[in-house]
């Protein structure tokens, strides 16, 4: 079976985490998403990528979900120490080391897909990642601060602001000149279901929907689409999606992002049994919806959820 899967950072990565061991002999392909990712320190850095990688590798910090176990932070001291920051971005010595390759393999010319799959090799992850593209797309959110209307990185806006303010729009620059990159829209169309799993619905999955070619290529492929609900009780599961979901006009709950993708492109959609009141209002917006546990809170249950979604999706392609 050929499973596609379109990732943001520690929900997607922990569901993959469950999907590989739910069905090992699986071809998985990843689209990753790099809108978050961030020039700094002159290094380009890929929160999203790196979480999948050491998500699936064994080397992720398991507490806080991204950055890897075990780390320190020499290095980031001593460039405080000559007062060169920022220091609201929480880099390690190890973590150093992945930008560094990175950026010294970007610098000879090798695009974004091939460091990807050369850090890969290290990391051994089980499926095949490749970032959404290799062309720069970078999410900036436009907020007020101190009066004044600006656009910040959303790094800047994620963690240092702790997404604490308003945001009035969310635009991932560069996607609308971004080509997919290679293997991504070849993944999709040998694809025998898509899913979206418990990701970011605007600034994770909704920045890959964004590289024009892709969206077009999930509608077209003919096979199902399923999605989980990173929504649960009308509050995400993890990090602040509801500030960005307000952003572009989406309440937080799981029937209104199941809306919000719709049904040109989801025909499935899992709600946790706690919003199982949705899916009522799910199935009539054209989108199969099924109630199940979503709270990834260890291997087995992301591994179930997994299940759900391959059975939610033999069901839809039944229909
Ligand atoms: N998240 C934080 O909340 N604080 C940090 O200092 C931080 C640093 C960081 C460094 C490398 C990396 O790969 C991820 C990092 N993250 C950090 C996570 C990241 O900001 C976001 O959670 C994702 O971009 C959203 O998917």
């Amino acid at each position: 079976m050929r499973i596609v899967v379109l990732a943001g950072g520690i929900g997607g990565a922990r569901f993959l985490r469950g999907l590989r061991q739910a069905v090992p002999d699986a071809e998985i392909t990843v689209i990753g998403n790099t809108g978050d990712d961030i020039h700094l320190f002159g290094l380009k850095v890929c929160p999203d990528l790196d979480t999948v990688m050491y998500t699936l590798g064994g080397g992720i910090n398991e507490e806080q979900g991204w950055g890897r176990a075990d780390e320190t932070f020499h290095l980031k001291e001593e460039l405080a120490a000559y007062g060169v920051g920022p220091e609201w971005f929480g880099l390690g010595d190890r973590d150093f080391a992945t930008h560094i390759v990175r950026t010294q393999m970007l610098g000879a010319g090798y695009p974004l897909s091939a460091v990807t799959e050369a850090l890969c090799d290290r990391w051994k992850p089980g499926v095949r990642l490749i970032p959404m593209s290799d062309d720069r797309v970078e999410t900036h959110v436009a907020v007020e601060l101190d009066g004044e209307r600006k656009a910040i990185h959303f790094q800047e806006y994620w963690v240092r602001l702790r997404a604490s303010v308003e945001a009035h729009a969310v635009v991932p620059v560069g996607a609308e000149q971004a080509k997919p990159a290679p293997g991504v829209l070849e993944a999709i169309a040998s694809a025998d279901v898509v899913i979206f799993p418990p990701s970011n619905p605007v600034v994770s999955v909704g920045t890959i929907l964004a590289v024009p070619g892709i969206r077009e290529a999930i509608a077209e492929a003919g096979v199902p689409v399923v999605g989980l609900s990173p929504i649960v009780g009308d509050a995400p599961v993890r990090g602040m999606a509801d500030k960005v979901l307000a952003a572009v006009g989406v309440e937080s709950t799981a029937a209104a992002v199941a809306e919000h993708y719709g049904s040109g492109l989801l025909d499935g959609w899992l709600v946790d049994t706690v919003d199982a009141g949705a899916v009522d209002r799910v199935e009539s917006a054209g989108i199969r919806c099924r109630a199940i546990p979503l709270l990834m809170t260890d291997l087995a249950a992301a591994t179930q959820m997994a299940r759900e979604a391959l059975t939610l999706a033999e069901e839809v392609r039944g229909v």
